[in-house]
């Protein structure tokens, strides 16, 4: 199943071709905003006089130029193409300067005067919801009677954490080129996972009708949820200026502009309160979620929305109120980002649970694991977990990691080393699959057989270096029962899928590949009834392909694949089938909070080891084991780049990926020197990763299971065992649960301020 993944040979070429590497149309102009520099703030004056007197430009717009609806907030109505009045973040757009080169327009768009009276800007998601700016009306999933059980909890914590913001750092900054069609409709490259979302907004921009907006995604350089959303906004741009000028127009971000205009993984301000019974098992927990969402709504309710479906992580708690507000700042609106709400939600979980261990005196991982998930327990929206693998990956865990072992080398280690310290923590993971939103959990597929026997598949699957058209081509040439190497994956294009959802939630290869599936099976049939005809069988039912020839029960039927297409032409029988698929038995009542959101969780579990120097106050992971269910992988190879890119990503995020903001509202982390990305030093030496073995999914094609997002979450118990290091020196460590655990806060903790030793 490990056939080479088709664009490997492209990357390591340099010859794969993003939005900026597309050939330039003949006369292909460039434009860039120009943004608020403050955060809050009353427009007064924009003079662009000497911006339009800058050689090589060609034009500014603004709002006014606008000819349909100055609006592209796609969930909730609230985001301005091009503000007007009234600025909200620190780069957001107002007008948009064109001309002839990316460095000219640069340059022009600095001579802009404009006067905005700022005004303080809300930074914080807690001062936001005091102040009631909140994105939508708080919600709040329960069940149990949590008041009623506290009185009889044997120990309740209580307590705050906080995590941190993250930032995409996709290879491919965002970008979108715009051209003219003969029919006065715009043609856009896009760099987005979600092509008909930019269709539809492009056309409501502009006025006109979405027949006349052609949307195609080439290949993503990654995306991470960074462009689910936010990559709308460049194409909205880059399309109003071809519209208006009849030119084609390109928009491609610098890195600096990128990190300061596009949102980020939302930072969260949580409290928790966790009551357990005498001998450890959870009785109740409540949980406040204030989620910083930024200037607009973007996806900041349905990220919320998953956070509330993750709020228990991987256990079983019978009594459970978890609320969440979507709080309005002054920052560039937060976005999807791998995980989408459920890594803070479980970071919260965790911390929780830790607090616990440590005031009843146990390791975590003990009541970790004597809560764990299992089959047919009840989360708190009423769905209830089915062939659940949280304790078979933990056992397996257990056994593969030598958990035994390893804490008895760890505490050998902490007893003789005075100045290092080591500390161990287990990570369990459950992640629910398919979108919140039931009706997003839909895809279609087009499939061409040609003449020659090649196949072309064009699906709503973007791939953005995460393998899914090769996933994809694997389910194609099973089905048709044919070389991989005879079917090629088409760029997503909406006049190949029309409403399509995004290429987001795990689900590309899930949702993709089931259409994909059923519409080979289409044409298998089609192939097989004309095999039948041509052997002068009654039925095919006896026939089968196999490396792309015909067998009947198990014999070569002396018919080859290019025979059978042929076959089918001449009889006039068509080789192209369309499908659609849509998740089965989906349902959520939002009034009720109750309902069926997902088709399956995945599950997994990691055990980590971390090491820290404590005079320096520097940490670092040495190792990590895990075992995660993939159901029956349908790449292993490229499930396992996504796991250790997962891992990765997960422990950036809790380790040295930090944003700051000045006072103001601006972007101090705004390089990639100021903002730490973990690197090839900072991984860990040595990752074992291994798939829970024998674990169907009927849910998944061929038995698969999603894989984007919930590696992610591994790298949450970093946090923990780095904690537990600095334990090993100082026993009386508070449980202070601030995230991203940088070296600075580890020196800081062990050094700094009250009680340092
Ligand atoms: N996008 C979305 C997502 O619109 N709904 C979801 O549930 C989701 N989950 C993960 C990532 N993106
Ligand atoms: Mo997403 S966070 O685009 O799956």
């Amino acid at each position: 199943m490990n056939t080479p993944n088709a664009d490997a040979l492209l990357h390591v070429r340099g010859e794969s071709r993003y939005i900026d590497d597309q050939p330039e149309p003949r006369g292909c102009l460039h434009a860039i905003p120009i943004v608020s520099p403050v955060a809050r703030g009353g427009i007064r004056r924009l003079d662009c006089t000497a911006v339009r007197a800058h050689p090589g430009v060609v034009t500014v717009l603004t709002a006014g130029d606008i000819p349909g609806r100055n609006q592209i907030g796609g969930v909730i109505e609230d985001e301005p193409l091009l503000a007007e009045h009234e600025v909200h973040f620190a780069g957001q757009p107002i007008a948009l300067v064109v001309a002839d080169r990316p460095e000219t327009v640069r340059a022009a768009a600095k001579a802009a005067r404009l006067e905005i009276t700022p005004e303080p800007p809300v930074l914080d998601s807690r001062e936001a919801r005091r102040r009631g700016e909140l994105i939508a009306p708080p919600r709040a999933f329960s069940c149990g009677d949590v008041d009623a059980v506290w009185a009889s909890c044997a120990v309740v914590v209580e307590g705050r954490v906080e995590s941190g913001a993250q930032e995409h750092v996709y290879l491919e900054t965002q970008g979108a080129l715009a051209d003219l069609r003969e029919d006065g409709g715009i043609r856009i490259l896009s760099a987005t996972q979600a092509p008909s979302s930019v269709q539809r907004i492009v056309a409501r921009v502009l006025g006109l009708p979405m027949h006349r907006i052609e949307v195609e995604a080439p290949r993503l350089g990654g995306a991470f949820g960074g462009k689910e959303d936010q990559a709308t906004i460049w194409a909205a741009l880059a399309a109003l200026a071809a519209f208006r000028l009849r030119h084609p127009v390109k928009i491609v971000l610098r890195r600096g502009e990128d990190l300061r205009w596009t949102g980020k993984r939302h930072p969260y301000s949580s409290d928790y309160r966790l009551g357990l019974s005498a001998d450890g098992r959870l009785l109740a927990y409540e949980v406040v979620f204030h989620q910083n969402s930024g200037a607009a709504a973007d996806l900041s309710t349905a990220i919320l929305e998953r956070t509330l479906f993750h709020a228990t992580g991987s256990y079983y708690i019978p009594n459970v109120r978890a609320t969440g507000y979507c709080c309005r700042t002054n920052l560039p609106p937060n976005t999807a980002f791998r995980g989408f709400g459920a890594p803070q939600a479980a970071f919260v979980m965790e911390c929780a649970l830790c607090h616990a261990a440590r005031r009843i005196g146990v390791d975590a991982a003990e009541l970790q694991s004597k809560n764990l998930l299992s089959e047919g327990d009840a989360f708190p929206f009423g769905m209830t977990a089915r062939r659940c693998m949280a304790r078979r990956c933990w056992d397996s865990l257990e056994s593969t990691g030598d958990l035994a072992r390893r804490r008895e080398e760890v505490a050998r280690f902490n007893a003789t080393h005075r100045l290092e310290k080591k500390g161990l923590a287990l990570m369990p993971v459950c992640f629910g699959i398919s979108f919140t939103t039931t009706f997003l959990n839909q895809a279609s597929a087009l499939v061409h057989l040609y003449l020659d026997g090649s196949v072309g598949v064009s699906t709503a699957a973007v791939e953005m270096g995460q393998g899914v058209h090769t996933k994809i081509r694997g389910v194609a040439a099973r089905v048709l029962g044919i070389d991989p190497a005879a079917v090629r994956l088409e760029a997503t294009s909406t006049l190949r899928a029309a409403n399509a959802s995004p290429t987001a939630a795990s689900s590309g290869a899930d949702l993709n590949g089931h259409a994909v599936r059923l519409a080979c099976e289409t044409l298998r049939r089609r192939l097989l009834a004309a095999a039948a005809a041509r052997l002068g069988l009654a039925t095919a039912d006896s026939l089968e392909i196999r490396d792309g020839r015909v067998f009947t029960e198990g014999r070569d039927a002396g018919l080859v694949w290019d025979e059978l297409i042929d076959g089918c032409y001449r009889q006039r029988v068509s080789l192209s089938a369309q499908a659609h698929y849509a998740t089965p038995d989906l349902h959520f009542d939002r009034r009720t909070e109750q309902g069926e959101p997902f088709a399956y969780h995945a599950y997994g579990a990691a055990l980590i080891e971390a090491t820290v120097d404590i005079l320096r106050g520097t940490g670092r992971i040495d190792a990590v084991w895990l075992v995660h269910d993939a159901g029956q992988s349908l790449h292993p190879l490229i499930d396992r780049g996504q796991i250790e890119g997962g891992l990765a990503q997960g422990l950036g995020w809790m380790t040295v990926e930090e944003i700051r903001h000045s006072p103001e509202g601006r972007l101090l982390t705004d390089t990639l020197t100021t903002y730490k990305l973990p690197d090839l030093l900072s991984a860990p030496a040595a990752v074992d990763c291994r798939f829970l073995e024998d674990s169907p999914n009927p849910a998944g094609p061929f038995h698969s299971k999603a894989i984007g997002e919930p590696p992610f979450l591994y790298g949450i118990g970093a946090f923990f065992a780095l904690q537990e290091a600095m334990r090993a020196y100082r026993p009386d460590l508070p449980p202070v649960f601030v995230a991203p655990l940088t070296n600075e806060r580890i020196f800081m903790t062990l050094w700094g301020g009250d009680g340092a030793p």
